[in-house]
């Protein structure tokens, strides 16, 4: 087993195993199995997991009426290069024994941001080096790196949409240290997330002019990276609201329509997140479906909302219908595009032990496991696929299929129209379709 550094910070904590769904170990995989074959690919490489920096090493609980509650050991050394290096370690083993190949940061999850942009770029090149060391060590990659361009008060209008000129270029600064650090660590893919690109009053904002520097800072951040010869995908990671009341990278939709407008649909994709696509009142099959249908399927955001409020609670994932249903749309999309599965998920405030953080995740990629083995029998032994099919089957031959081959003028449709006369319903059959997901589960 990899390494864990002279101090063990997950005491009395192994490897964890599959031993599937009978077992009663509540430190094992009961559907998770990496090595199990699911539609001609093993579980471990459909998903490529991966464990999310900020909530797992950084979070403490703190919500806004109180402090953290978890004061984990790897947070207490006062000096911010020790205390960067003991998350590192506490981090690294923890991914390890949780077998999971893949981790995600910001660049300030890391190491604590310091006073001066100078003093920030020197301690980041110190902990880039030191994770180096950590990955060469377990084989741990790195899915994705991102920077975190909404905390700092200075961005506070915004970062790259800023109506000053100078905090977008701040912003340009720091985003091109994260890159540095993400392809030294070899990092497949970037993310952006528009923390604070958006608005709160319309009163002050020039949307137009926010978008379009928006658009140009992308493309600009995108000819660096790949002129250092970064070879993995952009991905943008939409969110409706919060913290900004209106955020510009609303949806699917709306992220697919501004990369086509700013020319770098070539290069991006999307990471979805549930509790974002819960937010902007879609379901994350819906979010999947408009991004597979335009190709860009990248990556996802593992969590879920709550159903009794409207905040990005970012719960681990437990709903299997709703995992189920995004995996029917995962596989007939033949997977993700260069990206994986980061649980960007937090345990609740009052989840205060050590091993919660494990039971969080082992639910969370069984919820998966299982899921991604229900989509695929519903897809090879179910009516599912057929009766969706059967559906459309007036467009697969005769004027149908003339329409859809563009053969039709609109005064044909018409002719159409008075041969057929008066047409029978065809019934959409929802109930029969939501009944399937229910027996294979
Ligand atoms: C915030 C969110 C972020 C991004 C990365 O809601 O999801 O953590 O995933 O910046
Ligand atoms: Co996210």
């Amino acid at each position: 087993m990899a390494l864990i550094g002279d101090k063990e910070y997950f005491k009395g904590i192994g490897e964890i195993k599959f031993e599937g769904k009978d077992s009663d170990n509540p430190l094992a995989y009961k559907w998770y199995n990496p090595e199990q074959v699911v539609a001609g690919k093993k579980m471990s490489e459909h998903f490529k997991f991966a464990i999310a920096y900020w909530h797992t090493f950084c979070g403490q609980g703190a919500d806004p009426f109180g402090p953290g509650t978890q004061n984990f050991e790897w947070d207490r050394p006062s000096d911010p290069v020790e205390a960067a290096k003991a998350k590192a370690d506490a981090a690294f083993e923890f991914i390890t024994k949780m077998g999971v190949d893949y981790f995600c940061f910001h660049d300030f999850d890391l190491i604590q941001e310091a006073d001066t942009f100078v003093e920030s770029e020197k301690r980041l090149a110190t902990i880039v080096e030191y994770i180096k060391g950590k990955q060469a060590e377990s084989g741990v990659k790195l899915l994705w790196g991102t920077a975190n361009c909404f905390s700092n008060p200075r961005y506070m209008n915004g970062a790259s949409t800023n109506p000053d000129f100078n905090v977008l270029a701040r912003a340009g600064g720091q985003i091109k240290l994260a890159l540095d650090a993400t392809m030294e660590l070899n990092g497949e893919n970037y993310v952006f997330w528009g923390g604070r690109e958006g608005y709160m009053s319309l009163l002050n904002t020039d949307i137009k002019r926010e978008l379009d520097h928006m658009g140009k800072f992308l493309g600009m951040a995108r000819d660096y990276a790949r002129s250092q010869g970064f070879k993995g995908n952009f991905f943008i990671e939409p969110k409706p609201m919060e913290p900004m009341k209106h955020q510009y990278d609303f949806d699917s939709a709306t992220v697919v329509g501004f990369l086509n407008e700013y020319g770098l649909q070539d290069d991006f994709k999307l990471n979805l997140e549930f509790n974002h696509a819960t937010l902007a009142n879609h379901t994350m099959q819906h979010e999947m479906e408009v991004a597979a249908a335009h190709g860009m399927l990248g990556s996802l955001d593992a969590n879920r909302g709550d159903y009794q409020n409207g905040w990005d609670t970012d719960q681990f994932p437990n709903n299997i219908t709703e995992v189920t249903e995004a995996m029917l749309t995962f596989l007939k999309a033949g997977g993700l595009q260069g990206g994986g599965i980061n649980f960007d998920a937090k345990i609740r405030r009052n989840s205060t032990d050590l091993d919660d953080v494990f039971h969080a995740h082992i639910g969370g990629m069984d919820t998966f496991a299982r899921a991604l083995v229900t989509a695929d029998k519903i897809i090879t032994s179910s009516p599912y696929e057929e009766m969706r099919a059967k559906r459309y089957s007036s467009f697969d031959s005769g004027k149908g299929k003339d329409f859809e081959d563009g053969k039709l003028s609109f005064k044909d449709l018409y002719d159409i129209a008075h041969e057929n006369g008066e047409l029978e319903l065809q019934s959409g059959k929802q109930e029969l379709f939501e009944n399937i997901i229910s027996q294979y589960i």
